[in-house]
């Protein structure tokens, strides 16, 4: 089994699923920076250019980094990251599918249509980025209002992928330098017991 992966927010979700599990996977990286990702070789493993990719030892190859944790999740049961029982695993997809969809894709959209390494890659539109920039703390308030029950994580009272996730997206707000306002109490106590783990400095930066 082999891991094609590089910094970034998706790669980091699968580096933390990873760690989180307490495996260990041969990893190539392949750059993102340098353009490796959008190149011929590259392509001919995923034609999207995009990690992070894992290659089974038959060849097959897995993209999407949720595809990829469901994969390890089966692989390797413990401790469960996406639910137990069947309440928990809805939970935790749907949290997942929340966390990606409502806030993870809106602070990324800032960085893509605006920072200068994705201009030849993507039609930039900054008027897009700014909705989002002016969405992403309406977002962040909604799921302030939603932790009001003061359960540990994001789903429930159990670490999940969905978490994870939510991981990926505070390395976004560090990428694209935005602090959570203090005053989102809930989200800043779920930030600093999600930093405190040691999956954490698997983050970029
Ligand atoms: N839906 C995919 C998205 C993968 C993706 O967007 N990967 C980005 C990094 S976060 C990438 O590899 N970009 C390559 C490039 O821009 O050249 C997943 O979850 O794995």
């Amino acid at each position: 089994m082999k891991l094609y992966n590089s910094m970034s927010p998706n790669g980091m979700r699968v580096d933390i699923f990873i760690a989180e599990k307490g495996i260990e996977i041969e990893t190539v990286n392949v750059g993102i920076m340098d353009g490796e990702t959008q190149g011929e070789a590259f392509r001919k493993i995923n034609s999207l250019g995009e990690v992070p990719v894992l290659e089974l030892a038959d060849g097959t190859i897995i993209t999407e980094s949720i595809a990829i944790c469901r994969y390890l999740e089966a692989k390797h049961p413990a401790p469960a990251l996406f639910g137990i029982t069947e309440k928990e695993q809805a939970l935790v997809e749907m949290w997942n599918r929340r966390i990606e969809l409502k806030l993870f894709q809106v602070i990324g959209a800032i960085g893509l249509h605006t920072f200068e390494l994705f201009r030849e890659r993507i039609t930039q539109v900054p008027e897009y980025a700014e909705t989002q920039r002016n969405l992403f703390p309406e977002r962040l308030g909604w799921l302030d209002k939603e932790l009001s029950d003061d359960r540990a994580f994001i789903a429930g009272e159990n670490f999940s992928v969905a978490d994870i996730t939510g991981m990926a997206m505070l390395g976004l707000c560090r990428f694209v330098q935005y602090e959570i306002p203090e005053e989102l109490t809930r989200v800043k106590r779920w930030e600093a017991a999600i930093k405190a783990r040691p999956s954490w400095p698997q983050m970029p930066g």
